[in-house]
C-alpha cells in the first residue's frame, strides 16, 4: 500500500514539474512573440520608437499604407525618417513642436521628439494646400 502511494506522489511530482516548465517556455514565448509582431516598419526598444514615412504627390506612406495611424506610449522618444520620393514636403505635428524642414524630392530629413502627452493629434505636410488635399495621418499617444 505504501508502495503505491509512492509512485502516486511521484506522478503528482512530475507533473508538477512539467506544469512548472511547460508555463516558463509559455512566457518566454509570449514575450519573443510580442517584440517580432512590432517589427513592421516600426521598431520597438524600450521608449524608443522609429518610423520611415515616404511622401509622394500627396500622400503620406508607411510600408506601403497610406495616411497610417502612428501608434506610441506617452513618454516614448519618436524618431520619424522623412523620405521625400515626390514634390516638395515637410511633417509636422503642431502639438509637439516637431517638425522637418520642406524638402525636395530625394532628401530625407530624421527629427526626433518625444510624445509627452496622451491623445490623438494630426502630422500634416504645411507646405501650400498639401494638408487639405490628404497630406495627413493620425499620431496616436496610448
Ligand atoms: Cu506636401
Amino acid at each position: 500500500m505504501a508502495k503505491v502511494l509512492g509512485v502516486v506522489i511521484a506522478l503528482v511530482l512530475v507533473m508538477a514539474l512539467g506544469i512548472y516548465i511547460f508555463s516558463q517556455v509559455e512566457s518566454n514565448n509570449k514575450v519573443t512573440g510580442s517584440a517580432v509582431s512590432e517589427t513592421g516598419g516600426n521598431t520597438e526598444n524600450s521608449g524608443v520608437k522609429t518610423f520611415v514615412v515616404t511622401a509622394s504627390n500627396l500622400r503620406f506612406y508607411l510600408d506601403g499604407v497610406e495616411s497610417p495611424g502612428l501608434k506610441v506610449k506617452q513618454g516614448d522618444k519618436v524618431t520619424i525618417v522623412f523620405k521625400n520620393e515626390e514634390g516638395f514636403h515637410d511633417w509636422k505635428i503642431d502639438e509637439f513642436n516637431a517638425a522637418t524642414k520642406q524638402i525636395k524630392a530625394g532628401a530625407t530629413e530624421t527629427i526626433e521628439f518625444v510624445a509627452g502627452r496622451k491623445g490623438i493629434f494630426e502630422y500634416y505636410c504645411s507646405v501650400g494646400q498639401h494638408r487639405a488635399n490628404g497630406m495627413r495621418g493620425n499620431f496616436i499617444v496610448e
